[in-house]
């Protein structure tokens, strides 16, 4: 069976994912990687990907891979509850937590099949996007991954990134935690900042690092006022609340739709019942999942899309240059065959001129004694014979193999000729044509997928 025809079917890639949204997530980063055959496509490292077409040297369309999975970085002070969160989504206590400064490095959570903990060659090498900060002082031994076998909630779409504690005064950082959680902040597609009551909530540093990610990402962040538990009385919790809004809204943009809402780990032991928006967290996070999802199925429709121009331009440059070289011969042919009558003509001079001179003309009629013709060719009147000019002749030649040279350039000027595409190189090309055309029924088919996931979970 071709591989065009594999095209049509739409469930083979993404198969061991279990929600619909990890399943699109990772069925388009099937297509792009290894196109709709997968790993079963037949050749050693699978079929053909969409990146594979857009890398193809005959059409060199800038395409990026789109992510499988939703990066949400946790950003706050100190202690303000950024490890616990991550521990109780994901149900393992992957990250250490405590009152003591206990993250001084960047850790991505990730989901996997084996648990395991990257140092920093091995996270930069995981997560490519890190290659800006790659040589950045300090950071190489304090960044991580640790790679964990939940299943809990959405984790399997999630990547969450845990950064340092950000404190005032004398802490020392390995490196330049602002410029890091910045560079951070233009790649990851979620930022949570937490703030907890009686922590530093109102941290300069803190505030900083917020008022700079706004400049580009204000839609990306979110805020929440952390371990709300451990303030019981309604008022003091209003107080606190209101405090961080009054230092928050003067450094952040679209502040008409800036929301606080006070979360806190489930616990069982509470003497008075305190508001949990925990689950406006998760919603957040579910949120950027979704959106995720949109943007790459709209990516994906937008690279076939691309990719398919690309190759209709491809062949209408083949075929215009096919047209164009047919003409360009036709006229390096004429220009060829009035250069040879040129030639022809500087021959004849040279051979008249040469046999005018006395010694070949003495040797000529030595030879050839009773040639009538040749008493024409050899006649004083040889000299004269250009238009009366006295060595008429050899001025004539010169003009011809002047006029010959000219027209020689020309022909060669004219006459070049575009590269056209082999048929091996046209075949190809249409059956990309088939592909795209299967990448975007297949797009098409995870579309529905998703929105039938939505009517399922409304
Ligand atoms: N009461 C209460 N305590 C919490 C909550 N979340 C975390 N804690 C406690 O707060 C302390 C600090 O939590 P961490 O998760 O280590 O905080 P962090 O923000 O990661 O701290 P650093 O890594 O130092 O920046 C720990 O003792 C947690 O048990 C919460 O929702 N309520
Ligand atoms: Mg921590």
């Amino acid at each position: 069976m071709s591989k065009a025809k594999r095209v049509t079917t739409s469930n083979d890639v993404g198969a061991l994912a279990t929600s619909p949204n990890e399943r699109i997530l990772r069925s388009i980063h099937e297509l792009y990687e290894r196109g709709p055959g997968g790993s079963n496509a037949g050749s050693s490292r699978g079929g053909v990907g969409l990146l594979d077409i857009a890398n193809d040297p005959l059409l060199r369309v800038k395409c990026f891979k789109p992510r499988k999975k939703v990066n949400c970085m946790i950003i706050g002070n100190h202690s303000a509850g950024k490890s616990s969160f991550i521990n109780w989504y994901i149900g393992e206590s992957v990250q250490t937590t405590g009152v003591a400064i206990e993250t001084r490095g960047f850790t991505f959570v990730t989901s996997g099949r084996k648990r395991e903990t990257l140092k920093g060659d091995a996270t930069f090498a995981f997560y490519d996007y890190l290659e800006g900060v790659q040589d950045m002082e300090g950071l190489n031994a304090n960044i991580f991954t640790e790679i964990s076998t939940s299943k809990e909630k959405n984790f399997s779409c999630v990547d969450f990134l845990d950064s340092p504690g950000l404190v005032d005064g004398d802490m020392e950082y390995p490196f330049d935690v602002g410029k890091v959680i910045n560079w951070l902040g233009d790649h990851v597609d979620l930022i949570l900042c937490f703030f907890d009551p009686i922590g530093q909530a109102l941290c300069k540093r803190t505030m900083k690092v917020i008022e700079s990610l706004n400049e580009n990402h204000a839609d990306k962040l979110a805020y929440y006022m952390s371990k709300a538990d451990q303030v019981e009385k309604e008022h003091d919790r209003q107080r606190v609340l209101i405090q961080i809004t009054q230092n928050l809204s003067s450094r952040i943009k679209n502040s008409h739709a800036f929301k606080l809402p006070t979360v806190y780990l489930p616990r069982d032991d509470l003497t008075v019942p305190i508001p949990n928006a925990i689950e406006e967290v998760c919603e957040d996070i579910d949120r950027a999942i979704r959106l995720t999802v949109q943007k790459n199925l709209t990516s994906m429709k937008e690279d076939c899309t691309r990719i398919g121009a690309r190759i209709e331009e491809v062949i209408k440059t083949n075929d215009a240059h096919k047209v164009d070289n047919m003409k360009r011969s036709m006229r390096g042919i004429t220009l060829m065959i009035i250069g040879w009558v040129v030639m022809f003509l500087s021959l004849y001079i040279a051979v008249k001129e040469v046999c005018a001179t006395p010694v070949i003309a003495h040797g000529l009629r030595k030879l050839l004694p009773s040639a009538p013709q040749l008493e024409l060719l050899l006649s004083k009147e040889a000299e004269v014979r250009w238009l009366g000019i006295k060595h008429g002749g050899a001025y004539a030649l010169a003009l011809c193999l002047v006029i010959y040279a000219v027209i020689t350039y020309v022909k060669n000027a004219v006459w070049q000729l575009h590269t056209l595409l082999t048929k091996k190189e046209l075949a190809k090309l249409q059956q990309y044509q088939q592909y795209i055309t299967g990448f975007m029924k297949l797009r098409e088919g995870l579309y529905k997928e998703y929105f039938a996931s939505l009517h399922q979970s409304g």
